[in-house]
């Protein structure tokens, strides 16, 4: 036969949605079948035929397809839209006949079933060009319970199974199977009010004119359509109301799977260091691919990378359908200065992580099979996981991440062909106009920026500056690990900055040295630096995915110590301050089934999201269950230039032969230990050469989250800082560290967060420039209070404002040691002694007995 006109059949053909659907498909040139009770044959045309048929009746449905056959040809799009209902009485449903709902469900799902038997048979008859569609008009019906609306709901459910099945049984032979679902912007029913013949018709013919299998349950809005994915298709296309479904309600929200690719019994793919993917092409391009699609995705979409990065602040929205908690502030669902600070970052990069790999995937998919690099691209996808930056190993950022705009990657679309795109590792364009973002500067900045200055009243990124402020914190960065790794054993102390702290012995937390960096990357206003902002900072899920992976390690090193009970201070989006938070707390807004949320108890598994670290593969894979491969790990990383690992190698070094080397072998910065070349004419001064134990010094602060109503920055020196310009004072000689307090603009989220700021590094090259002749308290506490100050930047603004330390409320500050001994072997860690309070909490605000006036 020469090609002929496609044929569409309408079983259930009413004034509105089958109307429309006929004259929508007839002006896309189909030839159009009309069944129903009152079709009239007379009023057939060339165009379009009227048959006769009565759907309680299943066996109508075969004569109509005959019928149709004879008459136009082989139907390549079947739409049925019957339906019936016998309306029950909410309180007694079972109560209809038997009559009466045995007809409905001839109407509702036997004579659907024939419909798609049909069709099916119909579409092996086809050429392989043709649509071979068949679309049911369904409902919330599927899902929901509606009491007086039960017969019918047991009709929708039943075909929504058929459909589902036979969406999968036929995928492979390009049937395709849909059941669809017309909602109001709020995520209401449309079906109840009226359903929009015109935006059934609309989506219809997108569907017919899909080529493959798209998701089976279609739940769309008039004007709006199914915006995001199609592997997620319904939340986002409702999320535009703060009017919400209850979650009973809800059909497919978003579930986080994390990514199961490459995922055997014997294997979890790792996620990778920034600087191990970056010397891998083309795993590096395909992530900078996937990244580019990621960020290209309409931000009105959940799913888009606006959309998740959404999730952790601005604009304050609920996402995937979780509604903002009774009494719960306006902020985003991230948890910070909270107890599920570490758990609650676990699900939401494995959520980033799930879009990355399945954009990752659409990019190898579109490479042309004669492309030679295509299967490297293929096997890099097999493992891909989304990068970390190990700060704490080296603190700078690699130039492919802060200093190229542009950068060249493949083009799929030419074999062995390459492109410039803009670098999505280096800033993230927001789309459009943005009215989710009130406050300055954020209002008017079109893209994120890090460390930002301004010229001629637009901002830029400053990549120098901000590597040169990081390596400057560098060695307070690894110092600060290495005791969470090593001298931490309760979870509620690494878990977040404002943990109950009436101790004066461990105030470091994973969540204080996070900070930080936020801190110096979103120096002067850069989106890093405030909570509702800097999850659209690419640099935010480098920084984050490094977090995850330390608290992965100190679970692997204290297996037994995950546990907590504690309050939620300020509270989130969705959950109400005060809230007593434990392992099974839910961890809003990510699901883990429709109808269940993730808690810290289920994320306790990197595995449970399909990754694991380089450092706890083997954990993770059940090959080890000792905490002794982390710890050499941890040793070999970061250890060695710790004061206990210096110090341990000094003791091996003959110090006297090496006297004369020792100038020229600091560091040059202070809080960098020095090597153990120059410490070892020291060793035997500062360690006790019995026991093997020193004194490891330690500067505590407590503040007021919300002292400043911006974040800021608490900086320790020994002696004054060398510059008056405080724009300086991050890379500045005299610095010992910083310790950032993260917060809002406007914050009011008063409550005390505490951090500690080591100082043996600083305090050991003082001893090599023969400034101190030990560690021993009699010596350093008047070296220290002579010489220790510190000083408090604002930095959320465009400048870093010096503020008075009067002015910082709640600004406290103690001195401690500790008796240390150093570990005895690479596989063990130090073990931390006797606490000795050396300066007992003073309130630096007050002025009084402050260590920078103080002279003993
Ligand atoms: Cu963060």
């Amino acid at each position: 036969m020469a090609a002929k006109a496609p044929v569409i059949l309408i079983l259930g053909a009413g004034a509105n949605i089958g109307s429309n659907v006929a004259k929508v498909f007839s002006s896309k040139g189909y030839k159009v079948a009309l069944v129903s009770r009152t079709s009239k044959e007379s009023e057939n045309t060339a165009e379009q035929v009227n048959i006769q048929g009565d759907f309680s009746d299943p066996s109508s449905v075969a004569d109509a397809f005959a019928k149709v056959k004879s008459l136009l040809g082989t139907p390549s799009v079947v739409v049925y839209n019957a339906a019936s209902l016998t309306r029950s009485q909410p309180a007694a449903p079972l109560a209809i006949s038997v009559a009466d709902f045995t007809r409905d469900l001839n109407i509702n799902t036997v004579s659907p079933f024939v419909a798609a038997q049909h069709a099916a048979q119909g579409f092996e008859e086809l050429p392989e060009s043709a649509s071979k569609t068949f679309i049911f008009t369904g409902n919330i019906l599927n899902t929901a319970v509606m009491p007086a609306l039960f017969d019918l709901g047991v009709g929708k459910s039943a075909t929504s199974h058929i459909v589902q099945m036979a969406a999968t049984a036929y995928k492979d032979k390009g049937f395709k199977f849909y059941y669809t679902d017309e909602r109001t912007e709020a995520g209401a029913p449309a079906a109840f009010g009226t359903p929009s013949g015109e935006a059934h018709a609309k989506h219809y013919l997108e569907l017919s004119e899909g080529k493959t299998q798209g998701p089976w349950q279609q739940t769309f809005v008039k004007g709006i359509g199914i915006t995001q994915s199609r592997a997620l298709p319904v939340a986002n296309s409702i999320s535009h109301s703060n009017q919400r479904l209850n979650n009973r309600q809800l059909i497919q929200p978003i579930i986080v799977t994390g990514v199961k690719d490459g995922v055997s019994q014997e294997n979890i793919p790792v996620r990778k260091e920034i600087r191990t993917i970056i010397e891998n092409h083309a795993e590096f391009e395909l992530l900078l691919l996937a990244l580019q699609k990621f960020y290209a995705e309409p931000q009105t979409s959940e799913t888009s990378y606006y959309g998740i990065a959404s999730i952790h602040g601005r604009p304050f929205k609920a996402w995937n359908e979780v509604q903002q908690g009774k009494g719960s502030p306006q902020v985003g669902y991230c948890t910070h200065s909270d107890m599920l600070f570490l758990p609650w970052h676990r699900p939401y990069l494995a959520l980033y992580e799930q879009f990355v790999c399945k954009h990752a995937a659409d990019v190898v998919a579109s490479f042309s099979d004669s492309d030679p690099r295509k299967p490297a691209f293929t096997d890099a996808l097999q493992g891909l996981r989304i990068p970390y930056w190990d700060w704490a190993m080296d603190a700078s950022l690699p130039y492919e991440v802060v200093g190229l705009k542009r950068i060249a990657v493949a083009d799929p679309k030419v074999p062995n062909g390459k492109q410039m795109i803009d670098n999505p590792m280096y800033t993230y364009k927001f789309q459009g106009q943005n009215t989710d973002f009130p406050d300055a500067p954020y209002n008017e900045m079109r893209q994120t920026y890090r460390y930002p200055r301004q010229v001629n009243g637009s901002y830029e990124s400053q990549p120098d500056p901000l590597n040169q402020a990081l390596r400057a914190e560098g060695g307070n960065l690894k110092t600060r690990i290495y005791r969470l790794l090593t001298a931490y054993k309760d979870f509620e102390l690494v878990g977040t900055s404002s943990s109950p702290r009436d101790n004066n012995e461990f105030l470091e937390s994973f969540e204080g040295v996070h900070d930080t960096i936020h801190g110096i990357t979103g120096t002067s206003g850069g989106q890093m630096n405030f909570l509702s902002y800097s999850a659209f900072e690419p640099v935010f899920w480098l920084h984050h995915a490094n977090i995850d992976r330390l608290f992965a390690m100190w679970q692997g090193i204290n297996p037994k110590a995950y546990r907590f009970r504690a309050e939620s201070k300020s509270g989130t989006f969705a959950i109400p301050p005060n809230t007593i938070e434990d392992l099974n707390t839910n961890l809003f807004p990510f699901r883990q089934s429709v109808n269940t949320f993730f808690t810290s108890a289920s994320v306790a598994k990197t595995g449970t999201f399909g990754y694991a670290y380089p450092e706890t593969r083997d954990l993770e894979t059940g090959k080890r269950n000792d905490g002794g491969g982390i710890m050499t790990a941890v040793n070999k990383l970061y250890g060695t230039q710790t004061p206990q690992g210096s110090l341990k190698a000094a003791g091996h070094t003959s110090g006297r032969k090496r006297t004369m080397q020792k100038k020229g072998l600091k560091s040059g910065k202070l809080n960098t230990t020095p090597s153990p070349e120059a410490l070892g004419p020291f060793q035997k001064h500062i360690v006790d050469q019995v026991t093997d134990i020193y004194n490891e010094w330690t500067v505590n602060i407590k503040v007021n989250r919300a002292a400043l109503g911006e974040s800021f920055s608490i900086q320790v020196f020994l002696g004054d800082p060398s510059s008056i310009d405080p724009e300086a004072w991050n890379t500045d000689d005299n610095l010992v560290g910083s310790h950032a307090i993260f917060t809002d603009p406007g914050s009011k989220n008063g409550h005390i967060v505490s951090g500690a700021v080591p100082l043996t590094s600083a305090l050991l090259n003082k001893i090599v420039d023969n400034e101190l002749a030990c560690l021993t308290p009699e010596l350093v506490m008047p070296y220290l209070l002579k010489n220790l100050k510190i000083k408090v930047l604002a930095v959320g603004s465009g400048t870093r404002r010096v503020v008075k330390l009067e002015d910082v409320q709640d600004l406290m500050i103690q001195i401690n040691t500790a008796e240390v001994t150093l570990p005895k072997s690479e596989s063990e860690a130090p073990e931390w002694g006797k606490f000795h309070t050396r300066l007992d909490w003073i309130d630096v605000g007050c002025g009084k007995l402050t260590p920078t006036q103080r002279v003993d």
